[in-house]
């Protein structure tokens, strides 16, 4: 089994799991990286037995228009039900460092809407601690520097990713080289820093259910 079958079976499992509780007017939050668009192609079968749908990307607004699938404005929407979302690591208390793709601030966004953020991802995914995996960090373009600086003093190496331009118009700083075994407080202090537009830890507000593929078949985390 390789890893994209993994992808398209935990796609799977997050369908089967929405399938018996959305209705004609629910709107389903969906969000961004090769998981996701796995996703997005099996959502397609349950056409017309939803409302539409909020996108955290605009790759992800274009796949699912692509299916003739209606993707609507989150300002538009009283109630999320579901956020389905992939990441880049998560660990068993459902935390996960997400950015990989550059859209995290609009996935941090539709995830703290939703009622239920369902996590997709293959068992690479999955980690005891947070932080192998760089942290990014969505920062206001002027406070570059001064935005490295105050991370290095939290322990991490910054690099910025070179000729990345966020859709809020943003840069995203990969942090190297943090082991965070307090999730919920480094989220907290990144945040802090003025012209951090969001980080990558997904903590304060962590997964509801992740569902973790492995060749042989899909855990059920919660
Ligand atoms: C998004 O896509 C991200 O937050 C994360 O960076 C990435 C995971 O991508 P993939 O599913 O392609 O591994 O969910």
């Amino acid at each position: 089994m390789t890893q994209d079958d993994m992808k398209k079976a935990v796609a799977a499992a997050a369908l089967e799991e929405i399938r018996g509780q959305i209705h004609a007017d629910s709107v389903i939050g969906i969000g961004t990286g090769s998981t996701a668009n796995h996703f997005i192609d099996q959502l397609a079968a349950l056409k017309g037995k939803f409302r539409a749908t909020v996108a955290s990307s605009e790759a992800s607004a274009e796949r699912l228009r692509g299916h003739g699938i209606e993707v609507i404005d989150l300002n538009d929407v009283k109630e999320l039900p579901f956020y389905i979302d992939g990441a880049d690591e998560a660990n068993l208390q459902l935390a996960l460092v997400k950015g990989g793709g550059a859209a995290l601030t609009r996935e941090k966004i539709v995830a703290a809407c939703a009622k239920e953020f369902i996590c997709i991802a293959d068992e690479s995914k999955a980690v005891e601690t947070l932080g192998k995996f760089p942290i990014p960090v969505e920062v206001i373009p002027m406070a570059r520097n001064y935005v490295m600086r105050k991370l290095e003093k939290l322990g991490g190496r910054p690099v910025y990713r070179e000729g990345v331009i966020t859709d809020n118009g943003n840069i995203i700083l990969d942090v190297h080289g943090l082991n965070i075994t307090d999730p919920k407080a480094m989220e907290i202090e990144m945040n802090s820093i003025v012209g951090v537009v969001t980080n990558g830890i997904f903590a304060c507000r962590s997964a509801d259910l992740l569902l973790l593929a492995s060749p042989t078949g899909v855990r059920r985390l919660s």
